[in-house]
């Protein structure tokens, strides 16, 4: 088979008009790029990633968790639920200038963008006032910034827009149906809710998923087309492959193959040729050659530093090493 026809297998808004909400691309579309041989898919997939990028260069941001643990929702992944004992201890809301250290710090190792992170289900007013001047103090460091602070209600992102934030991170998680088995105490419309509200600001959309707990190869496929048939398709894509932490839900899942991860890569790579691919969590645990397929595979942004936000990440020194050994280079924020 030619594999460079799977993409005939999508359908194209202007193709037809007469239905009201055509997918792009369709869940069996994506499946059939899953079902690739492995080398084809890569191929696929390097050649998209050659088409829009820089296939050797890699945008690297850094995250800080801004407040800590005692979360209320339910999310099975997540070592910062209250209601789960993972160990995680909980911080309140640091300080603006302990953000602007950490955010000078990742800074100096060569980061462009710092993404901070808060474990609420979603900000009260007094915590985005917080928020607005760590945004406002990173800014004028001169990096790109990121937040991730859960739902937002009406007004909320207009107020971070105006204090120059740059992008809003809010993952849709995994396939619809299957989110009811890893989080109950919101809806998966609730998430789309608030992206629609990002979007509606202007803010750019950091929004992605998780693999590896416990999902079928279709429900991988949903999670990409959910993704590639937002319009427009997320500016940046976080693929997160789970950390296991002890106490929570999903602790002892049975682990994704590697190889099904970087074939998950390929296809948002495939199916959001200009997106932002990011090999997110799970770097620490999938070892450099698998890494290197990743790459290979379209990623082209990582998390940097030796923490996500409350597991492990490689260090500094490892990713320059990798970044040796690969001839990958940092990528230029304005690239
Ligand atoms: N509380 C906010 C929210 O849920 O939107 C923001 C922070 S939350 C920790 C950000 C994202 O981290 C989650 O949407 C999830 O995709 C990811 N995440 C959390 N725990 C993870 C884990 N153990 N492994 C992989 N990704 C994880
Ligand atoms: C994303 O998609 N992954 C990051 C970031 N966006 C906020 C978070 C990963 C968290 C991993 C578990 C932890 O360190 O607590
Ligand atoms: Fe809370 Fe976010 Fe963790 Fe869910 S993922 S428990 S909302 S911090």
């Amino acid at each position: 088979m030619d594999t460079l026809t799977v993409n005939e297998h999508t359908t194209h808004s202007a193709d037809t008009a007469h239905d009201m909400n055509p997918p792009r691309w369709t869940v069996s579309a994506i499946e059939a790029l899953f079902d690739l041989p492995f080398n084809d898919l890569l191929f696929r997939a390097q050649q998209v990633h050659r088409e829009n990028f820089d296939a050797n260069a890699v945008q690297l941001s850094t995250l800080l968790s801004i407040k800590t643990g005692g979360c209320a929702e339910d999310c099975g992944y997540c070592p910062q639920a209250a209601r789960y004992h993972t160990g995680v201890e909980n911080q309140e809301t640091l300080s603006v200038d302990a953000v602007i250290a950490a955010a000078q710090a990742a800074r100096e190792q060569g980061a462009t963008r710092f993404c901070m992170g808060a474990a609420w289900r979603g900000p009260k007013q007094r915590d985005l006032d917080k928020v607005i001047a760590m945004v406002k103090a990173v800014r004028g460091l001169g990096m790109e910034t990121c937040a991730t602070l859960g739902m937002l209600k009406a007004g909320q992102a207009e107020q971070l827009r105006e204090a120059g934030l740059d992008y809003y991170n809010h993952n849709i998680d995994t396939a619809a149906d299957f989110y009811d088995e890893v989080i109950t105490t919101r809806e998966y419309s609730d998430r789309i809710d608030t992206l629609a509200k990002v979007r509606d600001a202007g803010l750019h959309v950091c929004c992605g998923g998780i693999v590896g707990m416990g999902e079928t190869r279709t429900a991988r496929a949903t999670l990409i087309a959910q993704l590639a048939n937002m319009e427009p398709y997320p500016e940046s894509v976080p693929i997160n492959n789970l950390v296991q932490v002890p106490g929570t839900p999903l602790h002892g899942t049975d682990a994704l193959d590697p190889l099904e991860f970087v074939r998950t890569i390929a296809c948002a790579r495939i199916t959001m040729p200009r997106a932002m691919v990011r090999l997110s969590a799970g770097r620490q645990e999938m070892g450099d050659a698998v890494q290197a397929l990743c790459f290979l595979a379209g990623a082209n942004s990582i998390f940097y530093g030796e923490k996500l936000l409350t597991t492990g990440n490689p260090d500094v020194e490892n990713d320059r090493a990798l970044f040796s050994r690969l001839g990958l280079k940092p990528m230029n924020p304005a690239a």
